[in-house]
Order: C-alpha cells, then sequence, then structure tokens
C-alpha cells in the first residue's frame, strides 16, 4: 500500500507511537487475544516493567469483560473468548485515551451486534459510497486476505459480533452461496472466527424454487419444507457456528409468502424449521409496503404498512426467528419517528436496523454525524414506558446497521465517516454512550490526545447532523431527493411514482395528516405517544410535517412563520457547512496531510450540494407561495 494512505487505513487502531508504556510481560491465556494485545502495543514505547495477565473466566457472562490494576500490573478477564479479546481491544483504546488506572467492567447490552453487507456478487455495492465489495469480485467470491482480517479486527475491536455478507436483495446468483458457493462463504467464516465474529448468509425466499428445481417455494408445502431442512444441514456441516439467514421477502419486487398467499410467519417459520437444530436464527426483515401505490390514492399511507402487516401476527413466529425492523417507518430518512412495531409485540423477538451507509444522508461525501441521530433515536418514547434505549437488551436483542464500507484505502470514502463505523458498534454495545462520547473515543483513537486538534473535529462532527438537516428537507417531510442515487434535491423527485412517498406541497400547505382525523397512522402508537404525536403543540417540531399538514403561515414556537423557517434553515445550513471548512482549514499543518487534504476536497463537495439544497428548496417553495425572504435574501425566482 502506498505510504500516504496507511493513517486513514488504520482508522482508530492507529499504533500510538508517543504513547509510554511499560516493557510488558504476559501471563495466562497464550491464545488469540494476547496475539491481538502484542499488536496493540507493538509499536509504543518502553519504559520500565509491567506485567498483564490474561484470562478466560467463568465468573464473567459470555462476552464480558475486566480491566483492573495500574498500569504496571494489569489485569484482564473475559466471559469467554471473545470476551477476553474485547477486553484487549478495551485496554488498548484506554491507553490511547491517557488512562493509566483500569477499573473497568464491560457487559454488551445487545448479545447481537450485528453489520448487513448490501454486497452484490458483481463486486458492486448497494447504497456503497466507498468502492467495491471486501467480499465478492466479478461475479464471484473474491477477497484479499488480509484485507478481511484487518476488517475484522477494525469490526471486533468495536465490538461487531455477527456480519451478514451479501446484499439482502439475493440474485439467482447469490442465491448459490448456500450451495454451489458454500466453500468460498467457509473461508470467509474462518477468517472472521478468531475475532468472536459469526457470518450470516442472505438466502432468497425462493431459494427452493431456484436452486432445488421445486415447482413452488410455498413454505406451507412439505417439499419445501425438507429442501430448507436438507440445504441447512449441508450449510452448518460446512460452517457450524453460521449464526443464520438474513430475507428480504415481499419487499420491493420480491417475492414471499405473501405472494404465495401465506403470512410473513409462515415464510419465516420454514426457514426457522430448518435452523432451529443448529441454534441459528432467521433474521426476517419487516420493511414490508406497497411500491405501486398511485400516487392519487390518499389512503394508502405507506409508514403504516409494517405494523399492518406484522403486528397482527404476534406469537406466530417461531423462537429462533427475530423480525427486523427499521428504525423508522419510511426508510433511514433524515428525521423519522420511531417504528411503532418497536418494543411492541410481546411475544416476538426483535431486532433494529440502522443505517451506517450514508444513503439519504449524504452518501460519504457530506459529513453527517450519525451517532447523533442514534442518539435521538434511542431517547424516543416506543412504549408507555419505556423508550429505544431502555428496550434494546430486553425487548430489542438484536442491533443491526447497514455497514458503509468498500475497499477504498480508508475503508469508507470520506476519512470521517469512520466515525459513524466506530460509534455504530460502540453504541450497539452500550447505548447508554452519548454522540459526544463516542466521537470523542473516535476523534483521538484516530487523531491522537491533543485538545487543539480533538476538540474542534468533534464540535464540527457532533454538528454536522443537524447542519444537514437543515439543507434537507424541511422537518421530518423526507425524501425530497433524487429518486435514482438519493443524492442532492429534487423537490416533486417521488411526487407522482409508486413508492409511497409524498409530501403534497401545494400553494397553502404541505404534508400529509397521519393523525387519527388523517391516515390514521399515529393510533398504531401506545397512547400516551400517540396523543404526543396526534397534538401540533405536542409533537416534536423538528418532526411536524411527519404528521400533520401544515399551512405555510403556520407560526412555529419560535415565532418564525413556517415559510421563513425553511427559508432561514436553510442559509443556516450553507453557512454550517463553511464553517466546517474554516474549522478544518484551522487544522491545517495539525493533521496528517492524507487527512486533511481528502477531507478539505469532500467539505468542498459537501458546499456545493448545501447550496443546491439551498437554492433549490428556497426557489421551490418561494414559487409555491409567492412569500419573500423576510430577511430580504437572494432567492432565485
Ligand atoms: C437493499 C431502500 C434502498 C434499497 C434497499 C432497501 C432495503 O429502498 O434504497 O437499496 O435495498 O431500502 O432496505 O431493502
Amino acid at each position: 500500500m502506498d505510504k500516504n494512505c496507511e493513517f486513514g487505513y488504520r482508522a482508530w487502531l492507529q499504533p500510538g507511537k508517543s504513547l509510554v508504556v511499560p516493557d510488558y510481560t504476559f501471563s495466562g491465556d497464550d491464545g488469540f487475544a494476547l496475539k491481538e494485545l502484542k499488536r496493540g502495543l507493538a509499536k509504543m514505547n518502553e519504559n520500565g516493567h509491567g506485567v498483564i495477565d490474561l484470562s478466560v473466566t467463568s465468573d464473567l457472562v459470555p462476552q464480558s469483560y475486566t480491566i483492573t490494576g495500574s498500569l504496571e500490573d494489569v489485569v484482564i478477564k473475559g466471559g469467554c473468548e471473545a470476551g477476553l479479546l474485547y477486553g484487549v481491544y478495551g485496554f488498548v483504546a484506554r491507553l490511547h485515551q491517557g488512562h493509566t488506572d483500569f477499573n473497568v467492567v464491560e457487559k454488551p447490552v445487545a448479545a447481537k451486534r450485528i453489520l448487513n453487507h448490501w454486497d452484490n456478487i458483481t463486486g458492486k455495492i448497494e447504497r456503497g459510497y466507498s468502492g467495491n465489495s471486501l467480499f465478492f469480485k466479478d461475479g464471484k467470491v473474491g477477497y484479499n486476505l488480509k484485507r478481511l482480517e484487518d476488517y475484522a479486527r477494525l469490526l471486533a475491536s468495536v465490538g461487531i459480533n455477527e456480519i451478514s455478507i451479501n446484499n439482502v436483495n439475493v440474485t439467482t446468483e447469490s442465491a448459490k452461496l448456500i450451495t454451489d458457493y458454500l466453500p468460498d462463504v467457509v473461508k470467509i467464516a474462518d477468517v472472521f472466527r478468531p475475532f468472536g465474529i459469526r457470518l450470516i448468509i442472505s438466502v432468497h425466499f425462493e431459494s427452493p424454487a431456484i436452486l432445488g428445481g421445486l415447482e413452488t417455494s410455498d413454505p406451507l408445502d412439505a417439499e419445501v419444507a425438507s429442501w430448507w431442512k436438507k440445504v441447512a444441514a449441508h450449510v452448518y456441516k460446512a460452517i457450524p457456528d453460521l449464526a443464520g439467514f438474513l430475507v428480504k421477502a415481499d419487499s420491493e419486487f420480491r417475492a414471499g409468502p405473501m405472494t404465495l398467499g401465506r403470512t410473513q410467519a409462515e415464510g419465516a417459520n420454514v426457514i426457522a424449521a430448518a435452523l432451529a437444530p443448529f441454534g441459528a436464527t432467521v433474521y426476517w426483515r419487516c420493511f414490508v409496503y406497497n411500491c405501486m401505490q398511485d400516487w392519487r390514492d390518499t389512503a394508502t399511507d405507506r409508514p403504516k404498512a409494517a405494523y399492518d402487516y406484522f403486528y397482527p401476527l404476534d406469537g406466530q413466529f417461531d423462537d429462533n426467528v427475530i423480525i427486523q425492523i427499521k428504525h423508522g417507518p419510511s426508510d433511514f430518512q433524515v428525521r423519522e419517528p420511531n417504528s411503532p412495531l418497536l418494543g411492541n409485540m410481546d411475544k416476538t423477538r426483535q431486532g433494529i436496523e440502522f443505517q451506517v451507509t450514508q444513503e439519504y444522508t449524504g452518501q460519504q461525501k457530506d459529513l453527517y454525524a450519525l451517532a447523533v441521530q442514534w442518539e435521538e433515536i434511542f431517547d424516543h418514547p416506543v412504549t408507555d414506558k419505556a423508550n429505544t434505549r431502555e428496550l434494546i437488551g430486553n425487548k430489542i436483542e438484536a442491533v443491526v446497521a447497514v455497514a458503509n464500507v468498500g475497499d477504498d484505502t480508508n475503508w469508507t470514502g470520506h476519512l470521517l465517516a469512520q466515525a459513524n463505523l466506530y460509534a455504530y458498534g460502540r453504541m450497539a454495545w452500550n447505548p447508554n454512550l452519548t454522540a459526544e462520547e463516542v466521537t470523542r473515543e473516535w476523534a483521538m483513537l484516530t487523531f491522537g490526545a491533543d485538545p487543539a486538534v480533538i476538540n474542534p473535529i468533534v464540535d464540527m462532527v457532533l454538528k454536522s447532523r443537524s447542519v444537514y438537516e437543515k439543507y434537507n428537507a424541511p422537518l421530518g417531510i423526507g425524501w425530497m431527493v433524487n429518486i435514482n442515487h438519493h443524492y442532492g434535491p429534487s423537490v416533486d423527485g417521488y411526487e407522482y411514482m409508486k413508492w409511497g412517498t409524498y409530501h403534497r406541497a401545494d400553494t397553502t400547505a404541505i404534508g400529509v395528516d397521519r393523525t387519527t382525523a388523517g391516515t390514521g397512522y399515529t393510533s398504531q402508537y401506545h397512547p400516551h405517544v400517540q396523543a404526543m404525536y396526534e397534538n401540533k403543540e405536542t409533537c416534536p417540531e423538528e418532526i411536524l410535517l411527519y404528521f400533520h399538514r401544515l399551512p405555510y403561515d403556520y407560526k412555529l414556537k419560535s415565532g418564525q412563520t413556517l415559510i421563513q423557517y425553511i427559508y432561514d434553515t436553510h442559509f443556516e445550513g450553507v453557512e454550517g457547512v463553511e464553517g466546517f471548512i474554516k474549522t478544518w482549514e484551522s487544522l491545517k499543518g495539525l493533521l496528517p496531510e492524507e487527512a486533511y487534504t481528502p477531507v478539505k476536497a469532500r467539505l468542498q463537495l459537501q458546499l456545493t450540494n448545501a447550496i443546491e439544497w439551498r437554492d433549490v428548496i428556497n426557489s421551490y417553495f418561494y414559487r409555491k407561495t409567492g412569500s419573500l425572504d423576510a430577511k430580504g435574501r437572494k432567492i432565485y425566482t
């Protein structure tokens, strides 16, 4: 690799060349964790002597770890090999953050911390913004072994413990990962296993027909059931610790049980029955909606779909099915309420799905701190008793996200997008961590401990979600993007299409009334959550247009009219990006050139994008309303 690119490649696992640690001797467990520990300490400076004792103990619960003692005498214990490994990474990370005394007790809140890759077997990545797949190349499994190991290390260091390797949009070719290509998947599993990471394979719902040559894939057909059993036995013989299968069915033109007159539960259970003997899980996605809506139809409301399909099936899913619910009812927009399915369905196991890849959030050209959004999502109430954070580790046992990596040297394209991957792992491990805490950790591990460098970077990253939101679609309305690639503004791009994503702006008002007087979406929530959204006064203002149709002269709490709010935020968004550029320029000379220059270039791209958003949105609403900006700024007419 080009020497100049090593910084980005190492991401948050920098060697810590300026750190001073004792010359350690090691005792206890001498397995993989010790190897990783030695690697983590390798480039640090030594002074004096110290000892580190490593052990796996049944006194701790699996995956947990403790670190105790002082710099010269450290004891790291894990509840299992993976727990010990997390302890080792946790210890090295704490050295980078200047810790010298250790009294650490760590246990992941969510047992399953999962990344889904939307990698196609062609080598391209659906919604990928940082190069090609790390797993596939030219229509086959194809990877660079060293690179996969380094990737596994990055993921394990933040506690990820399961990954799906192929896109949920499974093709007839990628369907063969459970048959013809299985020997190659075995090799990938071998790379990730020492890092405590188990693989998941996305499977095609119609595999019995596509791969098995059966006439149907009907889940209630006996031959279909026995086909899944036979294939599962074959797969588990090859990869006994495979975590399970992931399925996208009846979604976006993909067949599924409903196509065959069966329920989502019947579809999931036929696969679950085949995986059950191996203790494996079916991850069954709930992203099911009518993607052929007529825009004239105002009765159908897409956000209601997942709840309508799944809620009545509570209690019907087998024990080894986890339903995987996108965090919001739309599709990873900048601002959405939480899905009303979360925490509901008492008799069904649940996972929450996020997107680390920045599909609607700037595509790793624009800076966007997902951690800030996740913190808000965790704060949102979903049931009468709990917010999402409180459900994780209880009702919600899996935290899942779509990966943002590819074969770009720095993994994520935008160097600062590494913060999102880091934050995802840390917040899945512990959703009580704040965006500020994880961003600071990431910044210190990546750029070193100098506050003059770290503080401005942390500040800028934390502001980036709000800045992006300001120049994007206003107040939770979403979707005003280019319909194909989802980057950049196209206000009516989705408006007359079949996707069920309408803002319905006219000359007097904008938004869809989703209250009980409107589409009734709010009634899917628990009563006090419903009451909050139902009423304009109590609905959080930043999401007002998700729930309410409002006139442009509607007065917000600040006293601004809605139209003036739209103008103001769009000017402010551009100013925010200009501020980022200034901040970044102030760091010139303090950062490695390899970090400084490409990030500067991305910030310039972001500025162009923000200006485009500002001008398109402001013109659009000026033309609709004829309202001038109260502050007399330039709006293109
Ligand atoms: C993998 C959105 C994305 C699709 C994605 C889909 C999903 O519609 O644009 O690329 O498909 O979500 O989550 O299944």
